[in-house]
């Protein structure tokens, strides 16, 4: 396993390729992206991540190459995006197929090709193998197909990359153990072999099984605000039971994974999914239960112009720049075009006008405001405690400690 080449170069395929690169692999990374190449061939990450900078100039020097070209190699993983498709609430295969046919004009026998994309239980069957089987037999070689799903976090990606486990679901024990041993270049944490449709279906409910987690943590918020009860001592002191694991309220679900790995499962089996459903319901009704506390503050204080709200944040969750299906845009998106257009938002990670009202500078943001929304716990809002105090203030992520805060 000489040389490895990892297509899309994305949130999980680029850190992979570098990791790969700054352990001494020679890696190819290829992207059909050619603004996204030449980025990376200029020396510039496309999105931040704590410890991402020093890692692609360790890849750099270890000669890591860029390129929108499919190259020869001894192992491909694939990391093209697997969109969603709200409609029928399946996965879009065309991205990781295309790329397969891709890979198909360089590949010349035996090479392993791995599915690092996110994949709905049973996508391999369906779609991968058809259509690999074809490929197989117009170039007469074979391929070994395998399936390792990631599950890092975004925010502490490379951390979690060296330190989680790993599954690895091939059609055989051998192929299986060769790509454990490539990943163990720098995974050093238990790398679990199993079968492929294992493999698809731990991946998607992991993040299923948080998706609950956290609609049950915002179901408990509606029952204490009703009871005007502290939701988070509640969870702190329940979480003290030893088998007891409540996690946090908060404005909602965004991202591109927790708020869409459950609807595969929805998708695939209608008629038995129940308590992952309800779960993607109440998690989706969140935005609704901001505006309408939002509301219920702006007339405690008799503020009638919605110009004098600002939400903080616009990402889906702290310290990423990623904005992908984030709370406050779902919070946008409820409030009628008028008001939307009216509120101000501003966020310290993201530095270009993507909504209407959004503030770049946070004093200004902050002058043009008497009620700040706090919907992303961002670093930044801890560290400027002193700037935004004499605010109304709503934390619904309960970051922030100062005596009259509204919380959830
Ligand atoms: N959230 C809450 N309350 C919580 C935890 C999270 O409201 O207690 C919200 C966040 O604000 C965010 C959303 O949920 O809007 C998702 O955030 P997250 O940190 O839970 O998850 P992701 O999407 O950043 O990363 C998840 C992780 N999966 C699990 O933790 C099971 C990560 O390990 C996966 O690799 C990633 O999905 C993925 O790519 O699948």
């Amino acid at each position: 396993m000489n040389k490895i080449s990892v297509i899309g170069l994305g949130y999980i395929g680029l850190p992979t390729a570098l990791i790969f690169a700054a352990n001494g692999v020679q890696v190819v990374g290829t992207d059909i992206n050619v603004e996204l190449v030449n980025l990376l061939k200029s020396g510039r990450p496309p999105f931040k991540e704590k410890g991402l900078d020093e890692l692609f100039n360790k890849a750099i020097k270890n000669g890591i190459e860029f390129t929108t070209e499919y190259k020869r190699a001894d192992m491909y993983i694939i990391a093209a995006p697997t969109p969603y498709i709200k409609r029928n609430k399946k996965l879009d295969p065309e991205f990781v197929l295309k790329a397969i046919k891709s890979v198909f004009n360089v590949i010349q026998n035996e090479e392993i090709l791995i599915i690092e994309s996110t994949i709905s239980p049973g996508t391999i069957d369906e779609f991968v193998r058809p259509l690999v089987k074809g490929l197989k037999l117009e170039k007469g070689i074979n391929v070994n197909l395998v399936h390792a799903p990631e599950r890092i976090l975004p925010g502490n990606m490379l951390y979690e990359l060296e330190n989680n486990s790993r599954t690895i679901g091939a059609d055989s024990v051998e192929i299986a153990q060769i790509v454990k041993s490539v990943y163990s270049k720098f995974c050093k944490s238990e790398i679990i072999i199993t079968d492929i449709k294992t493999a698809e279906m731990t991946k998607v409910i992991e993040n299923t099984y948080r998706d609950i987690n956290i609609a049950f943590a915002n179901e408990l918020a509606k029952i204490c605000y009703q009871n005007n009860l502290n939701v988070y001592e509640i969870i702190r002191i329940a979480n003290k039971h030893p088998r007891v694991n409540i996690l946090q309220p908060g404005p909602g679900v965004g991202g591109h994974c927790i708020s869409v790995d459950p609807w595969f499962l929805v998708g695939n089996y209608p008629d038995i999914v129940n308590v992952i459903l309800a779960a993607r319901k109440v998690n989706n009704e969140m935005p609704e239960f901001i505006l309408s506390r939002i509301s219920a503050i702006m007339k405690d204080h008799n503020i009638k112009d919605i110009k004098r709200v600002g939400l903080y944040g616009l990402t889906y969750k702290e310290n990423v720049d990623d904005t992908r299906e984030s709370p406050t845009l779902q919070i946008l998106e409820k409030l009628s075009e008028n008001l939307a257009f009216g509120i101000k938002t501003f966020d310290p990670f993201i530095n270009h006008i993507m909504v209407e009202g959004q503030e770049l500078d946070f004093q200004k943001f902050l002058s043009e405001i008497d009620i700040l929304v706090v919907l992303v716990a961002h670093n930044h809002i801890k560290e400027n405690i002193d700037k935004i105090k004499g605010k109304i203030i709503f934390d619904t992520r309960n970051v922030i400690n100062i005596d009259g805060v509204y919380k959830l």
